[in-house]
């Protein structure tokens, strides 16, 4: 019978998780090395910024009713009927590897004070091959346990998305992926507390697979749909049009054309999965559509060039620095990309952005005509609602060469021009 949680890792899926189990009547005990994410949690505030509905009333409910406290000391293992490690898994693009420091530290010591009989689950995404080649071997040695009848195990993959944590935790399925079957039984006992969808067991190298290609396919559908854009800037049609006629034929979703691929999920997911299987096999199609993707920025310094050149000395307004429309989250984001191509051209840069706070060092301007004063372009990357809404009169009289790059199909080319605006938008001619 599960009475403990503990969660290790207090971040965007942690969070939502540990307060859902609260919620229904756990003892949760979040562990995060952050001392003022501590303080914050233990006070009923909750840590992650944006528009996240239902979370931070949860958080403040569950830490007044005493069923969720966060706290550094991993001895609170000691106890615990189950604990899940929801830590970051980034990948390193330089060593060609995933960076799982966060995940060693976070087994070392689960494995060192977990008791007898508990259930360990990774909800990180992590590369096909890692719960048996890493997780279970960590666990086995600081315990001195065996995985699968001392203690249970199992990689339970998360399905988060910054603005839906909790709608996507409660009302989406999981695969439940376990070392045994004793494991996946515990595992499913476990998250039909708290999901309200199906629960599909699985071994967990199955687990593993299924997570990182839900993420690869979702790079080569979008890296698909930018090389169509890009060919129809070549053919001088409106690859939008085509986007919409080729979707009404049946079993089609193409999906859309855009300046890049941020975040955090779909630029590493397909980097782990094809890691899995370095040196046996070589995953082309995943390699070209992630290199396509990660090309969309200069593909619009491009666009820049062709309408204005040389650019050198440019006063350039970037509009939109989260990866996601109306979101505040910049991981990933593709605007850095393209900030640092201009910046290597020494070009002249202001940016935008309604909802990011300063990031990267990089100074986020809240006025649009304020930052557009003087501007010789703007380059739209990101479709924030407000860009939709904006009074092409007043962005004109604000310009002093009246051009915009549009990354995101935000405008309407003719009523752009109506203005007497020049407008290049990528994928329409
Ligand atoms: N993008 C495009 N064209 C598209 C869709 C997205 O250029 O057709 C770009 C976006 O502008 C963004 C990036 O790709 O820069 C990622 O967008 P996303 O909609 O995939 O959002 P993410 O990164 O938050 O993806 C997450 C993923 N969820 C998990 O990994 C658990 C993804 O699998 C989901 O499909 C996505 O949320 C979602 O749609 O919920």
């Amino acid at each position: 019978m599960i009475k403990k949680i503990v969660i290790v890792g207090m971040g965007y899926v942690g969070i939502p998780v540990a307060a859902l189990f609260a919620d229904k009547g756990f003892e949760v005990v979040g562990i995060n090395r952050s001392k003022e994410k501590i303080i914050q949690i233990n006070n009923g505030e909750c840590p992650i910024e944006g528009d996240e509905p239902k979370l931070k009333e949860l958080v403040k409910k569950v830490v007044k009713s005493g069923k969720l406290k966060a706290t550094d000391n991993y001895g609170e293992c000691r106890n615990a009927d189950a604990i899940l490690i929801c830590v970051e898994t980034p990948f390193d693009k330089v060593k060609d590897e995933p960076n799982y420091s966060s995940l060693k530290s976070a087994l070392k010591q689960v494995g060192k004070k977990m008791g007898d009989g508990t259930l360990v689950v990774i909800e990180s995404t992590i590369a096909p091959k890692t719960m048996d080649n890493l997780v279970k071997h960590i666990l086995e040695a600081e315990s001195g346990m065996k995985a699968g009848c001392d203690f249970y195990l199992g990689h339970c993959p998360e399905r988060v998305m910054p603005g839906k944590l909790i709608n996507n935790i409660v009302n989406l399925p999981r695969v439940c992926g376990g070392i045994n079957e004793t494991s996946k039984n515990k595992m499913e006992e476990l998250y039909s507390n708290i999901v309200t969808k199906e629960l599909y067991k699985t071994d967990c190298l199955t687990a593993e697979v299924v997570k990182t290609t839900e993420n690869a396919y979702r790079d080569v559908e979008i890296a698909f749909a930018n090389e169509i854009a890009m060919l129809c800037e070549k053919l001088k049609i409106n690859v939008y049009e085509v986007r919409e006629l080729v979707n009404k034929s049946p079993f089609r979703n193409m999906h859309v054309p855009g300046a890049g691929v941020g975040g955090h999920c779909l630029p590493k997911d397909s980097l782990l999965l094809a890691y899995s299987t370095k040196n046996e096999y070589d995953t082309r199609m995943l390699k070209i559509a992630r290199e396509i993707n990660d090309e969309m920025p200069k593909y619009i310094v491009e666009l820049l060039e062709y309408a204005i050149s040389p650019i050198k000395g440019l006063n350039v307004a970037i509009c939109g620095y989260a990866y996601l429309e109306n979101s505040d989250d910049t991981r990933n984001t593709p605007s850095k990309t393209l900030y640092d191509e201009l910046k290597k051209r020494k070009v002249n840069i202001k940016i935008h952005d309604p909802y990011v706070k300063e990031t990267d060092g990089i100074t986020i301007n809240k006025d649009i005509f304020k930052t557009i004063k003087d501007a010789d372009a703007l380059i739209f990357m990101t479709a924030h609602k407000e860009y939709k809404e904006l009074d092409l009169k007043k962005i004109r009289k604000a310009m002093k060469v009246p051009l915009i790059i549009d990354g995101r199909n935000i405008f309407n080319k003719e009523q752009v021009n109506t203005e007497k605006i020049f407008y290049i938008g990528l994928g329409k001619q």
